[in-house]
């Protein structure tokens, strides 16, 4: 059956999956940096299947490497890699966003997905046989204000995963990138600097997705016959939708 490595499994979508591939009999892999939330996370889910988890930062190259690339046997044939370990922060203009902020979402959700993509890949190719699932999001297609630099990497996940797929045709790995919309998790709290208040305005009067609804999302793409790839699949709230374009008027006016 194979392993399933989960990237951000401490919180959100990685840990909510962590959940269904487990109830599903799969072996997990778990990683992130907060290693009491990863054994939390490993205390709640069934006995019946073998979890190992490694505290590691997505962005430390070499740390990656060697630890993905080691796997205890057991664990080392992975048939799915979820790439859920991300984050937004800040939500201010261009202009005057903070350029540290700006290199941590670079670094975590285009070069640690790379990362961990590297260090698995090349096994998967070898056994002919493997899937990877990323997280994307609609601010990879979808632009808003704020949106800047998360929405630059979710756009590079989603352009990431398609050339995957160009270059794995005929080696028997599928790619996925899975575009969700407004889902409370730890996102906006993190988005917002620890801000709670802040964070739960964000869904205020609305219902947004919960992480075990990209969760099960995630197990359905996982468990299509083999000769089935999802490319890409996009989900939002019921009360989420796009808006028009935006106008600025010199009178004013709006609109
Ligand atoms: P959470 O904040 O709840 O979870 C994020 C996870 O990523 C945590 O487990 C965190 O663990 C891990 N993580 C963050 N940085 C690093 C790092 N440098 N190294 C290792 N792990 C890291 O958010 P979500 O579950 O909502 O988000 C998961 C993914 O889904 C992200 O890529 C996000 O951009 C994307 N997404 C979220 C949406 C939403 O509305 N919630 C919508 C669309 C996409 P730890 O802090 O322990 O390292
Ligand atoms: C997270 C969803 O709309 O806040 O990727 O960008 S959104």
């Amino acid at each position: 059956m194979g392993s399933v490595v989960i990237t951000g499994a401490s919180s959100g979508f990685g840990r909510a999956a962590a959940k269904c591939f487990s109830e599903a009999g799969f072996d997990l892999v778990l990683v992130a940096r907060r290693a009491d939330r990863l054994a939390e996370v490993k205390a709640a889910l069934s006995s019946k299947v073998d979890v190992l988890t490694i505290a590691l930062d997505v962005r430390d190259k070499d740390d990656v490497l060697a630890s993905l690339t080691a796997l205890p046997d057991q664990m080392a044939e992975v048939s799915v890699l979820i790439n859920s370990a991300g984050l937004a922060l800040g939500l201010g203009g261009a202009n005057d966003a903070d350029l540290d902020d700006w290199d941590a979402m670079v670094d975590t959700n285009i070069k640690g997905l790379m990362y961990c993509t590297r260090a698995i890949l090349p096994g998967m190719v070898t056994r002919g046989a493997g899937q990877i699932i990323n997280l994307g999001s609609v601010a990879g297609s979808w632009p808003y204000p704020g949106g800047n630099v998360y929405g630059g990497t979710k756009a590079f996940v989603q352009q990431f995963s398609r050339n995957l797929r160009a270059d794995l045709l005929g080696k028997g790995i599928r790619v996925t990138n899975i575009e969700p919309g407004m889902c409370e998790t730890e996102f906006s709290k993190v988005r917002f600097g620890g801000d709670e208040v802040q964070a739960a305005a964000v869904y205020q009067g609305m219902q947004p997705l919960s992480a075990e609804d990209v969760a099960e999302v995630i197990l359905w793409v996982a468990m299509r016959p083999p000769h089935v790839n999802v490319n890409q699949l996009e989900l939002m709230p019921v009360s989420q939708a796009w808006s028009g374009f935006s106008v600025h008027r010199e009178d004013g006016a709006g609109g």
